[in-house]
């Protein structure tokens, strides 16, 4: 099985952690996103990263292949096993996609003006959950889960953003090094990742 990852991307750093999560034999092709090789060209029509190939089938989209992962090996599970559970870690999931990484792309990726206005939103809509962080070990989970796999990422680079998380949400905090101090999390990391906080 072949992951195409960019070094420092949030997509692709969250495929990464499902992988080292469960364990699963893999070699990462690290890209750079500028000089694309071109089988990843041959292979993916949007040439986005991440790409998962796994024999005859071509993945895209990391909520794609982390969910084909789950599926594919499902030990240990990142998915709650009862339908109510696993619409709540897919809501979840989406709230993350659809809230969280567009602010982080903005930062990553825009002119000071609106990386401003996208570090203050980021900031003041993590807090806001602080509680949620509070309330489990994980993010509305007794274990470690998907949802995990993609906020992980996230504040792994609140440094580099910029964002300075306020004293009242130190329970994100607590939560953050609950994920990172997981042998998945340190074996998903790249070398630019690792760098991203040092
Ligand atoms: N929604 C996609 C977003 C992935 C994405 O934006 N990937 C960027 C890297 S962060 C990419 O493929 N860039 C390719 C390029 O710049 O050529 C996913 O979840 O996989």
């Amino acid at each position: 099985m072949n992951l195409y990852s960019t070094a420092t991307s949030i997509y692709c750093h969250r495929t990464r952690i499902v992988l080292a999560e469960k364990d699963i034999a893999h070699e990462c092709i690290i890209v750079d996103t500028n000089d694309l090789p071109e089988d990843l060209i041959d292979l993916n029509p949007y040439s986005s990263l991440p790409t998962l190939v796994d024999r005859d089938l071509v993945l895209y989209n990391s909520r794609v292949i982390m969910e084909y992962l789950e599926e594919r090996f499902p030990h240990p599970p990142l998915m709650p096993v009862g339908p109510v559970a696993r619409a709540q870690t897919r809501l979840a999931l989406f709230r993350v996609e659809n809230d969280w990484y567009p602010l982080a792309e903005i930062i990553e990726t825009k002119s000071e003006k609106a990386v401003v206005k996208a570090r203050k939103e980021l900031t003041e809509s993590i807090s806001a959950s602080a509680d949620v962080f509070a309330a489990m070990p994980f993010f509305l989970s007794e274990e470690f889960s998907l949802v995990d796999a993609s906020i992980g990422p996230l504040l792994w680079r609140l440094p580099r953003y910029g964002v300075e998380l306020p004293r009242a949400a130190k329970a994100v905090q607590a939560y953050a090094e609950r994920i990172f101090d997981r042998e998945g999390f340190q074996l998903s990391l790249t070398e630019g990742e690792r760098e991203l906080r040092l």
